[in-house]
């Protein structure tokens, strides 16, 4: 018996002596790829992709952006995100990591349709209450007062810029306080600082929002007056019920 014990204790080291010389030989052919790795030679080094897509090197030996292979696995109820259509993913990476496996038509695609897919809140879809015209008369009085307590949080934090801050201060003397934080988020909101606020510019608010307010979706198509899919400033303003002579483009201002 003690000999079998023994034997096993030599066959257990002698398997770990042998693991370890792998492992060794491993490491070392790892710190020698990471020597000879050369950031400027590599294609992908400062090639940034968007979400769902990652750098990979063609046939050129040029870097360029590909439907991900997979996305991190995600098994947080909170990763998930609800789509326009309603349909629930696992993470954002993988809805856009599906939208663009369907544009390409490649394999992984699961519906052909999700290569329209939107992000339309984060967390998993779910029934929204309707949103009752009581509640919808009170959203925008609750959202600019929001928007006021948001702007003097960042005022407060100095994550202002200077100019800004400086209006916020002025802004304390007005009687209504929400006309300034009301044009300041359009500005902020406003990609690409064309003055219109499409459905991707708007993403940062009603994203998060959505899930929180059931109220968020029907209140953004209503300001939409027009239905162009687009929101004006003039249009923002009197969604929140500014008076026309509030509604003046300080975005320049605002921002910088
Ligand atoms: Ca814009
Ligand atoms: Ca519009």
């Amino acid at each position: 018996m003690r000999t079998f014990i023994l034997l096993a204790c030599f066959a257990l080291l002698g398997h770990s002596i042998a693991e370890d010389a792998v492992e060794n030989k491993v490491d070392a052919a790892v710190e020698e790829e990471d020597e000879k790795y050369n950031p400027k030679t590599d294609p992908c080094y400062s090639k940034e992709c968007p979400i769902g897509k990652e750098c990979v090197i063609n046939k050129e030996g040029k870097g360029h952006c590909a439907c991900m292979e997979e996305c991190p696995e995600e098994t947080s109820e909170r990763a998930k995100v609800c789509s326009t259509s309603n349909i629930t993913f696992d993470s954002e990476c993988e809805m856009h990591r599906q939208k663009c496996l369907c544009h390409h038509k490649k394999d992984l695609c699961v519906d052909e349709k999700y290569k329209h897919v939107k992000l339309n809140y984060y967390g998993p879809c779910k029934e929204q209450d309707e949103c009752t015209e009581e509640q919808m008369a009170d959203f925008p009085l609750r959202m600019r007062d929001w928007l006021v307590l948001v702007m003097k949080n960042l005022a407060d934090r100095g994550d202002l810029p200077e100019k800004t801050k400086k209006l916020t201060d002025e802004n304390e003397k007005h009687t209504k306080k929400w006309v300034l934080p009301v044009i300041w988020k359009f500005c902020d909101l406003d990609l690409g600082f064309d003055r219109h606020l499409t459905y991707r510019d708007l993403l940062p608010l009603s994203a998060p929002l959505k899930t929180l307010e059931h109220c968020t979706g029907p209140f953004l198509g209503l300001c939409d007056s027009d239905d162009d899919g687009e929101i004006t400033l003039k249009e923002w303003g009197h969604c929140l019920g500014l008076e026309d002579d509030e509604i003046a483009d300080k975005c320049d201002e605002i921002l910088n």
